[in-house]
Parts: structure tokens; C-alpha cells; sequence
């Protein structure tokens, strides 16, 4: 037995390089979802646009962006591409629903979120340590417009799949999403019953609150980020 665990902590050499934590939604969607597939991995915490920034996340990647995952002497980058390396070789649990019409939303859905809604990330960028309780009519009509979508979105998972995550069972979709919900807690954005399910079932996962206690015990401030939650 003991052999078995030497063996095994011998072959997990994974690294996950993430920004700070209040403020890296990307790396909060990587690190979630290496968390709730139960992988073990070692962090390494990179604070965002210091001096030392550009110099210390080139060693990782060219893209000079977190998260990254260090698999030995592989580098991957883009939340995408990790979950998808993580899947493939180190049998990462979360994935896709295994319905091919419920997997084919939860795709739309996720790369919906990873490439686009880039007024919601520009307006209501994550600061996890923000709590106010702000109004529509504060942001500007396409942050207003995504807003709706992402609340349109997640009440038509709820009509559409059985279950307490948007496709069912928690996926990659739930990942995508996750720091989205967290945002609407933190700038205080109402939604309607259905969508808010979503929030309340992120706000209940361990990984998210011990990943919310983190960021809020950090030290560095970005001010441009924070400008947004003070007007
Ligand atoms: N498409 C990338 C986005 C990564 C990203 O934008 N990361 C931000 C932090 S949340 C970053 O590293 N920004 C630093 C920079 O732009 O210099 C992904 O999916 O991982």
C-alpha cells in the first residue's frame, strides 16, 4: 500500500500557475475545476502586474497570461486547452454531459463564456473582497445586454436539464460560470429566481468559499480594477 502511494505522489508532478485570487477569474476556472476533479497539484500563486509580473509568468508561457498547468515538462495555457489535458491524460472527472444534445448546449454554453461577454469582464471584473449592490442602469447597455443573456442563459438551462447545475451534473459548463455567479454576489446584481439557483449553488461549494477566503486575505490591490467598484 505504502509502495502505491509513494508511486503515485512520485507520478503527480502537476503545477497550476494562477494570479491572485481576488482578482484572476481564470485561474479561479482552472483551479475549481482541478478541485472538484479531485487531482492533486501543486499551486503556485503569481500576483498580477508587478514589476516582477511579465518576467515571472514568461518562465511559464509565451502567452504571458494564467492560468498555466506545468505537467512535467509540458506547459498548457488557456483554461480550455487544461481542462482538456487534464481530461485526457490525468482522468479529470468533470467534463461533458454524457447526453449528446445535453453535451452539445454544454459546449455552446462554456466557449459562449470563453470567448465572449467582454463588457461584463471590462465592467464587472472579479473582486472577490467588493460587496455593493449595484443597479442596471450603472453599466452601459451592452454590459446591461450580457448581463441579461447570462440570466436568460441560466434560466433556460434550468427549463431545459434536470439537476442542480446548468447541464445536470457539475461540468465544464458550471466552470465557465462559476466566477460569473460570484461576480453578481459581489457587485450585487438581482436576478430572477431560476438563474439565481446557479448562484447559490456556486456560493455553496467548498472549493469556491475556500477560494473566496483566500482572495480576501490578500494583500495586493490593483487600482484599476478597483475603480470599478467605487463609483
Ligand atoms: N483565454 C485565457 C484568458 C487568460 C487571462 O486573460 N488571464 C488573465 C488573468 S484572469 C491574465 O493573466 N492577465 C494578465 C495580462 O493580461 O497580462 C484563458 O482561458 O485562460
Amino acid at each position: 500500500m505504502l509502495g502505491f502511494l509513494s508511486k503515485r505522489a512520485a507520478r503527480v508532478s502537476l503545477k497550476l500557475i494562477i494570479g491572485n485570487k481576488n482578482y484572476s477569474s481564470w485561474s479561479l476556472r482552472a483551479w475549481l475545476f482541478m478541485q472538484e476533479s479531485h487531482l492533486d497539484f501543486e499551486e503556485i500563486r503569481l500576483a498580477l502586474f508587478t514589476e516582477q509580473w511579465q518576467a515571472e509568468i514568461k518562465r511559464y508561457t509565451p502567452a504571458g497570461k494564467v492560468p498555466v498547468l506545468i505537467d512535467g515538462d509540458i506547459a498548457v495555457w488557456d483554461t480550455l486547452a487544461i481542462m482538456e489535458h487534464l481530461r485526457e491524460y490525468h482522468g479529470a472527472s468533470v467534463g461533458w454531459p454524457s447526453d449528446r444534445a445535453v453535451r452539445a448546449h454544454a459546449r455552446s454554453i462554456a466557449t459562449e463564456m470563453h470567448s465572449g461577454f467582454v463588457a461584463i469582464r471590462e465592467e464587472l471584473p472579479q473582486n472577490l473582497k467588493v460587496c455593493q449592490q449595484r443597479s442596471l442602469d450603472d453599466f452601459s447597455s451592452g454590459a446591461r445586454a450580457e448581463i441579461q443573456r447570462v440570466e436568460t442563459l441560466w434560466q433556460d438551462c434550468f427549463q431545459r436539464h434536470q439537476g442542480t447545475w446548468l447541464c445536470g451534473d457539475f461540468s465544464i459548463a458550471d466552470v465557465m460560470y462559476a466566477p460569473v455567479a460570484l461576480r453578481f454576489v459581489t457587485y450585487g446584481i438581482e436576478l430572477k429566481p431560476e438563474a439565481q439557483r446557479f448562484v447559490t449553488a456556486v456560493k455553496a461549494l467548498t472549493s469556491i468559499q475556500q477560494w473566496t477566503q483566500a482572495a480576501i486575505k490578500e494583500e495586493e490591490t490593483l487600482p484599476f480594477i478597483d475603480a470599478h467598484a467605487r463609483r
